[in-house]
């Protein structure tokens, strides 16, 4: 099983967006083990976007994901970190697959709504980032049989 974090961000938030986007994923059949509502300071916002640093968005995508409230979570399925940037679209939303939460909510790549990890060193390291191991919950469901084969 594969963990990966998502973020809800301050556009969707602020948006109404929050129980849209987790109905999303957690219809698909993905776990939530972990969930909360909080504000990104600038200094964890700087580290969860550290591979941008330098380019000419950085500062603006600093601003904005400090900006409101967000919505963090980390989802536990097979496949996990590649399904939820799949449900999630393209990050530039004129590119996401029509179906997509980033096509179907969103126009802008600065206003792109919802954040997925890459990876599975990036999920590691950003669900470290923004959950202590006592926040994560595992647990089963009793569903998990109709759902993973
Ligand atoms: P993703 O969020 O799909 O993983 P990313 O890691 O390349 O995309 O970039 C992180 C965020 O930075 C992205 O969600 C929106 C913003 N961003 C990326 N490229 C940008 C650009 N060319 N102009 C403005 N914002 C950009
Ligand atoms: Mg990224």
């Amino acid at each position: 099983m594969e963990r990966t974090l998502v973020i809800i961000k301050p556009d969707a938030v602020q948006r109404g967006l929050i129980g849209e986007i987790i109905s999303r994923l957690e219809r698909r059949g993905l776990k939530i083990v972990g969930l909360k509502l909080m504000q990104i300071d600038e200094a964890l916002a700087r580290r969860h976007y550290a591979v941008h640093e330098g380019k000419p968005f950085f500062p603006g995508l600093i601003r904005y994901i400090t900006s409101a409230p967000v919505v963090v979570m980390v989802l536990e399925g097979r496949e996990a970190i590649e399904i939820v940037r799949r449900t999630l679209g393209a990050t530039r939303p004129a590119e996401a697959a029509p179906g997509t939460i980033r096509a179907d909510f969103a126009l802008e790549v600065g206003r792109n709504l919802v954040h997925g990890s890459d990876g599975p060193e990036t999920a590691a390291f950003e669900v470290a980032l923004f959950f202590d191991q006592a926040e994560l919950i595992s647990w089963s469901r009793d569903t998990d049989r109709w759902i993973f084969e």
